[in-house]
């Protein structure tokens, strides 16, 4: 498996619970890297924007309204395999059936604040990265 790059974010309930440090060390303790971040306060529209592929579900609503609430600190980890490997460590996209140890399991409360975000595919991945960072804010090492 070669080199990928996803997109991870921290929600606003973790960051607004001080969980940012840990959930960042889970992803390097995995032999992800951060090769990009920074902390956002999303709007609407760039709230909107990113889930635009949830727009007709029922919780499309709530989605926008929970991650425009507070503070998110998007990242672009890169390694082996990385977006699978984040999508594990992450979790179930419901914390009840996260896995022991994930990092849903372990910090979200509910379906709607569920402490962290990553990209599903390579298409996904490569879109979202785009949507937060220019190439130039982008540092592989
Ligand atoms: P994410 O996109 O945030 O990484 O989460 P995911 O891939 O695990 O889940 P996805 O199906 O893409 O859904 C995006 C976010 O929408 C909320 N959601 N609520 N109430 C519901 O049935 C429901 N389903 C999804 C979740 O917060 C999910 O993370
Ligand atoms: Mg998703």
């Amino acid at each position: 498996m070669a080199t990928q790059r996803t997109l991870s974010i921290i929600k606003p309930d973790a960051v607004a619970k001080n969980a940012i440090g840990e959930i960042i060390a889970r992803f390097e303790k995995a032999g992800l890297k951060v090769v990009a971040a920074k902390m956002l306060h999303l709007d609407d529209d760039k709230a909107g924007g990113f889930y635009a592929e949830h727009k007709e579900r029922p919780f499309f609503k709530d989605l926008v309204g929970f991650m425009t609430s507070g503070p998110v600190v998007v990242q672009v980890l890169e390694g082996e395999d990385a977006i699978a490997k984040n999508r594990e460590l992450m979790g179930a996209t419901n914390p009840k059936e996260a896995a022991p140890g994930t990092i849903r399991a372990d910090f979200a409360e509910t379906i709607d604040a569920n402490a962290v975000h990553g990209s599903d595919s390579p298409e996904s991945a490569e879109r979202e990265i785009a949507y937060f960072f220019g190439a130039d804010e982008i540092c592989p090492r």
